[in-house]
């Protein structure tokens, strides 16, 4: 007798099965209120011990926030030819189910912007074709904010670390050559996906972003996990009028591995969507990514080999998803002589 080890009907999604050992909701992800005279310290413990926070009290309208979401659903709920009009992905514009280019998949569809130079490049402007101008005035509006309150949390966490000047990393986002993009992800549920019990499917695998920062805002459908320190999976309980704000390569270098880039990634549900869209600060092409010298103490040296920003996505555009990217960059711990024992 033949036992089928899943229904035929998921056969096409092989690739995205995976058991994923059961995590509740964890409690202990670090809120830093951004109101708190004390948030600072929080920042940098937060990125120290996990490398994300929730972050309240942000400032942004949550209106800017929901008037994107009902944008971004109504462009997610075209009709497939309508979006494919605007992909197939390379890196900007709208894609489904791969990710980057080097035979990724997950259960998403997704849109990739560019928001330096300039947002409206040809590409992305046939996603707004629709109703541009209140599509792309969503995006604006919510960029804008986003922006702000982003080169706030910097230069509150340069403060934290005690080091000056305190514009030393938002300056770089702030700057028109920065690289900075956005992403409206969309995760449709997957109801084939109860009859698998115990295996889950994944929306986006598990990967650190190559950037400074990154923040995100999602919809009230769980799905986010990231890794702790021991490499352990926890699911982080969705907040939609909330912020989370993770590490990326690039600052954990620029600190000196004081923090980490965080490990995280999107299982898929069952019965609901999940829509997120996520900024992610880079530095401008050309810049130098290594240590902040004022942070350095006395006598210590860089963990990692200086590149630059264009060379570190160039080699981010040739791994895998779930690579470990810094490690090509690190500089190889000399070995003790014998002669000290
Ligand atoms: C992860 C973070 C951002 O979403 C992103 C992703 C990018 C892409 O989807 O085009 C990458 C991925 C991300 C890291 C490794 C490469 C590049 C897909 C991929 C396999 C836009 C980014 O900057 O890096």
């Amino acid at each position: 007798m033949v036992v089928l080890s899943q229904p035929a009907a998921l056969d096409h999604l092989s690739d995205l099965i995976k058991s994923c050992k059961p995590t509740g909701l964890f409690t202990g992800i670090p809120v830093v209120d951004l109101s708190d005279p004390e948030a600072k310290h929080h920042i940098v413990k937060a990125c120290q011990d996990y490398g994300l926070f929730k972050l309240v009290n942000h400032g942004v309208p949550l209106d800017f926030m929901t008037t994107l979401e009902a944008q971004a659903l109504k462009f997610f709920n075209l009709p497939q030819s309508e979006k494919e009009k605007a992909g197939p992905a390379n890196p900007f514009g709208y894609g489904s189910k791969r990710i980057g280019p080097n035979g990724d998949v997950g259960w998403i569809e997704y849109v990739l912007l560019n928001t330096n130079p300039d947002i409206i490049s040809p590409k992305s402007l046939s996603i707004f074709k629709e109703n541009p101008e209140i599509f792309r005035d969503a995006v604006l509006d919510y960029i804008c904010a986003v922006k702000k309150m982003t080169f706030e949390v910097l230069e509150l966490m340069v403060d934290g670390l005690g080091i000056e000047p305190r514009n030393v990393l938002s300056n770089l986002l702030r700057e028109d050559k920065s690289d900075c993009c956005f992403r409206l992800n969309y995760y449709p549920p997957c109801p084939e996906l109860q009859a698998l019990s115990g295996r889950n499917l994944i929306g986006f695998g598990e990967h650190t972003d190559p950037q400074i920062i990154s923040v995100l805002r999602s919809n009230n459908t769980s799905g986010l996990q990231i890794s702790l320190k021991d490499g352990t999976w926890v699911s982080v309980p969705p907040d939609q009028n909330s912020f989370f704000i993770n590490v990326g390569d690039c600052l954990q270098v620029m600190s000196n591995g004081r923090f980490k880039s965080v490990r995280h990634r999107v299982l898929a549900d069952t019965t609901s969507s999940r829509i997120s869209m996520i900024f992610f600060g880079g530095p401008p092409l050309s810049e130098k990514i290594a240590p902040l010298p004022s942070l350095m103490a006395e006598g210590e040296e860089s963990l990692y080999k200086e590149f630059t920003w264009c060379e570190y996505k160039k080699s981010a555009y040739k791994s895998r998803l779930a690579d470990y990217r810094l490690g090509l960059f690190e500089k190889s711990v000399p070995m003790m002589s014998n002669s000290q024992f």
